[in-house]
């Protein structure tokens, strides 16, 4: 008799899987690797690298989310974290990511008919467990939704699986501006029926001054809508109507590839910039709105060059909030292992490409945050 199987390597540097010797490359926890429910697997060095790169600018929470956060814990409730799945990378806060963790999630991730045509299911599911953990939550694969909030069936599916979850207790929605909560509890409200005596209603949420949308789920309980969680660290904040339309993403994206070499930068639009500060010309797969400028330099003088460019509108779409290089917000990133990686700016969109030991700089709009993070859209 024989027996096959299989041997398992990390997603990242590729060191064989082991459990036995800590001091020995590919080291991960016993329990992560015979779970088998992920496919993507890091050992703990690469993990650790992932989970905590150096953090970029956050959300500022307010206290009465946090208030409403920790009333939902106490009720052992469960929670509907709604992400845009285009960009949700950078949206998290820790404070709130402290609070959630261990609790009942359901993630609805959102705008999946945003994401390429052929974008795997059970990969993005995978993606989006990953980004959760990284964050240090635990979400089951299974308890992620990919929805169009806008489809009467997603609402269907998605209610009939809050009803499964919720254990006869409380419901709470959060997730941050243009996530599309509004939109998705709009399509409960058009699926599901109000048993219960009482009416749908917006009132103070106790302890708070925040008005608070409630839906009555049964004769005891109730889904209550948490105001959203800003997002001061995006791209659209304070972005005018003609600008944020050009960013805004509302068909599913298609990729521009562009080569890049040494001393050069890549402008998307007057929004943002990257450098490659070192390493091989390296070809960057772009995945941002269709009116997105895409256009080359050298670096020479690129922040200066960068702020001339918008004062003149001659790139388009452009923040016009940025009058001066200390507008500017740079991360500096070094990759060192040979895998594909993303770097996203939050709002805007993100590129894939081979990392090689490049190193980029990534220039911003004050305050906008960043990532660096395996791929969302596998390359085949
Ligand atoms: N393509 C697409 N667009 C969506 C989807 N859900 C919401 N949107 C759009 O995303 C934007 C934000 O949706 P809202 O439902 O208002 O989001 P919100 O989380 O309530 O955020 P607020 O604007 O702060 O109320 C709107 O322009 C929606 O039309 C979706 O599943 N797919
Ligand atoms: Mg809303």
């Amino acid at each position: 008799m024989s027996q096959i199987s299989q041997i398992r390597r990390c997603y990242n540097c590729g060191a064989v899987l082991q459990s036995s010797d800590p001091t020995k490359e590919g080291y991960i926890n016993k329990e992560v690797l015979e779970n088998g429910s992920q496919n993507f697997l890091f050992c703990n060095k690469c993990f650790e690298m992932e989970r905590f790169q150096p953090k970029t600018n956050e959300p500022v929470v307010s206290d009465d989310i946090l208030t409403i956060v920790k009333d939902a814990k106490k009720k052992d409730a469960l929670l509907v974290y709604v992400i845009n799945l285009f960009s949700f990378e950078a949206s998290f806060s820790h404070k709130i990511n402290e609070l959630i963790s261990g609790m009942n999630i359901l993630v609805v991730a959102n705008k999946y008919d945003l994401m390429p045509k052929g974008t795997n299911e059970e990969e993005t599911r995978e993606y989006v467990a990953h980004r959760f953990r990284a964050e240090g939550v635990h979400v089951e694969k299974d308890n992620i939704a990919l929805a169009n909030a806008f489809d009467d069936d997603t609402a269907h599916t998605i209610i009939a699986q809050i009803y499964e979850l919720k254990n006869g207790k409380d419901v709470y929605i959060i997730g941050s501006k243009l996530a599309g909560k509004t939109t998705l509890i709009d399509s409960f409200i058009r699926v599901y029926k109000n048993l219960s005596q009482s009416n749908i209603v917006s009132e103070i949420y106790p302890g708070t001054g925040s008005r608070v949308l409630q839906l009555p789920m049964s004769s005891k309980t109730t889904l209550y809508e948490i105001p959203d969680i800003p997002y001061n660290n995006s791209v659209l904040y304070g972005l005018d109507a003609a600008n944020t339309k050009k960013v805004y993403v509302t068909k599913p994206v298609e990729y521009t590839d562009i080569t890049i070499r040494e001393d050069e930068v890549l402008y998307f639009g007057g929004m943002a910039f990257i450098e490659l500060v070192e390493g091989k010309r390296t070809q960057l797969r772009c995945y941002f709105s269709e009116a997105m400028q895409f256009k080359r330099h050298s670096n020479k003088k690129c922040e200066e060059n960068f702020v001339k460019a918008i004062s003149k509108k001659a790139v388009k779409p452009y923040c016009s909030k940025i009058k001066s290089v200390k507008d500017l917000d740079v991360f500096e990133i070094k990759v060192t292992e040979s895998n594909y990686r993303d770097i996203g700016i939050q709002g805007l969109g993100w590129f894939n490409f081979l990392a090689k030991g490049q190193t980029f700089r990534i220039y911003v709009p004050m305050g906008v945050s960043i990532y660096n993070s395996r791929p969302k859209i596998d390359r085949k």
